[in-house]
């Protein structure tokens, strides 16, 4: 398979690596600077000049050395995940290499030249050093090589963005010839959901990320497999009653219990790494806590009314989307609680998005996208981008530009069962709520009468520096008030 992909593309590659280095010396393919979030890897095969590296054969041409570079944020290592390559096996331009992972993201590494691999210098799982040689490749006589020196300097690695390197939760695979579209049209690999087997990303994928991003509408492709979300979207259309909270995600059938002899140590690496460097930060942060119930029983009906009606423009309609924008409406009255600090607590920035996290339970572990500027976004608009993050972490395809930015998070514990939380503030957020479980639950009517009542208990923490209780407590309220009368959202939706 891949012999063949490899020969009926080797006359569009070379066409390809000529055109692509036209297009990576386009002055607007080169960033003045790149932020910290990215990643920044030293993709690029250096030369091995007699300055730089070893030897170079005469007949095959010379030996190619991938390193990893700065990837900027401190990190020094990553963890190699998976070789897609041995030592000996041939390559093509394009062709996907290893996996690494550190602590924010994985990062698909392919080659950028034909030839063999001569050497790996890692074990899977081993740790690989920032500015030290991923693989050898002995490259093909024939083969065009880029005369680059010193190509570890930011530019040479914006270029090749699109290329040899994609930043995300996940590997991207792709064929050069989807590769080469996603470049052209300035779409990073990273942000497609893939519909291919394993996630592999198809030209369809591209057409139609460019379609949504266009506002184009494309034709029906009958091969297109859009990724499934679980919900109304994929049922039937028929209206629901009044869904029955508690309905939670099936419980994932529990491994079983293995006894071992002996303890066993394993390192602690990728995102778990990310989770004890912000877990040990948030520890210095003097957390209160403050609980409420919130009676959601008119939302429970109002939700079950617009199922339907979101459903037929192929969107799943959860809890979700009205908790976040409740929140949103409460934080324009509390600026406060959407606020960052900095590391000595010397100053306050009140954020003016609202970039809501939501913790996310994906393949990868727990993960903690948002849904940016919620404070412009509809309900609807809300759900949509909500089922886009959840089908990213399905395909454990979440990445940088959705893992950062967050100014203020929520919890959903309930959509896997539990009641109450004590939620760990992300820093430098200042803010975070735990929703529990919508519990049917005996409860007084206005008339003094035991009604049923669909009853959810909320566990806020809060940053007692910077934010008192009473304040904490007044957002609650009205955080609760717009979700126990739904319709006076409406009223102060943009
Ligand atoms: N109660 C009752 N029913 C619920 C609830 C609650 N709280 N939440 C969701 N649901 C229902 C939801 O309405 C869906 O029902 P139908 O629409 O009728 O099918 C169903 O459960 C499945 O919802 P789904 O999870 O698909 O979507 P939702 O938008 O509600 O949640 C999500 C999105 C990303 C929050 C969720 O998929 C998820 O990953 N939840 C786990 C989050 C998690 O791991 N939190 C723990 C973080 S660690 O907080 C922490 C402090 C410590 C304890």
């Amino acid at each position: 398979m891949l012999a063949v992909t490899r020969g009926s593309f080797r006359v569009f590659r070379l066409l390809l690596s000529q055109q692509y280095r036209r297009r990576c010396l386009r002055p607007q393919n080169f960033r003045p600077s790149r932020t910290l979030q990215d990643f920044r890897w030293d993709r690029s095969l250096q030369m091995l000049s007699s300055r730089m590296l070893h030897t170079t054969t005469a007949q095959r041409g010379p030996i190619v050395q991938f390193k990893l570079s700065d990837i900027g944020e401190g990190i020094m290592e990553v963890t190699v995940k998976e070789w897609y390559v041995k030592e000996g096996d041939k390559v093509s331009q394009f062709d996907s290499i290893c996996e690494v992972q550190s602590d924010k993201a994985s990062v698909t590494i392919t080659s950028r030249y034909d030839g063999v691999i001569k050497k790996l210098y890692y074990d899977v799982d081993a740790i690989a050093l920032v500015g030290k040689p991923l693989v050898d490749i002995e490259t093909e006589s024939g083969s065009e090589l880029i005369q680059e020196e010193d190509v570890v300097e930011t530019p040479a690695m914006a270029r090749e963005e699109h290329t040899h390197q994609e930043i995300k939760g996940h590997k991207t695979q792709a064929t050069p010839a989807v590769r080469r579209l996603a470049m052209e049209n300035n779409i990073k690999l990273s942000e497609v959901v893939g519909t291919g087997k394993d996630g592999r990303i198809l030209k369809e994928d591209i057409l139609n990320f460019l379609a949504k991003q266009t506002g184009a509408i494309l034709p029906p492709a009958p091969s297109f497999q859009e990724v499934q979300i679980p919900g109304p979207a994929a049922e039937a259309p028929a209206a629901k009653s009044i869904s029955t909270p508690g309905t939670f995600r099936p419980t994932p059938k529990p491994p079983r219990p293995a006894f071992t002899a002996t303890d066993v140590i394993e390192p602690i690496k990728g995102f778990h790494k990310a989770m004890v460097k912000t877990m040990s930060a948030a520890l210095k942060i003097p957390h209160f806590g403050y609980c409420d119930e919130v009676d959601l029983s008119r939302l429970v009906v109002l939700r079950s009314e617009l199922q339907s009606v979101t459903a037929g423009r192929g969107v799943k309609l959860s809890y979700m989307p009205f908790f976040i924008k409740a929140a949103s409406l409460s934080l324009l009255h509390f600026p406060v609680l959407n606020a960052a600090v900095d590391e000595g607590c010397q100053n306050i920035t009140y954020k003016a998005s609202h970039n809501i996290g939501l913790a996310m339970d994906t393949t990868q572990g727990l993960l903690v996208p948002n849904v940016k500027n919620v404070q412009l976004l509809t309900v609807f608009e809300l759900a949509q981008e909500l089922n886009r993050l959840q089908a990213l972490g399905a395909a454990g395809q979440l990445g940088t530009a959705e893992l950062s930015g967050g100014t203020f998070t929520l919890s959903n514990i309930g959509s896997i069962g539990g009641t109450y939380a004590k939620p760990v503030i992300l820093p430098p957020e200042v803010a975070i709520g735990a929703l529990g479980k919508i519990q049917v639950l005996p409860r007084f009517g206005a008339d003094g009468q035991v009604v049923r009542a669909h009853i959810m208990k909320v566990s806020w923490s809060a940053d007692h520096r910077v934010i008192d209780g009473a304040t904490m407590c007044r957002f609650s309220n009205l955080w609760r008030e717009y979700l126990e009368n739904p319709a006076c959202m409406v009223l102060d939706l943009k």
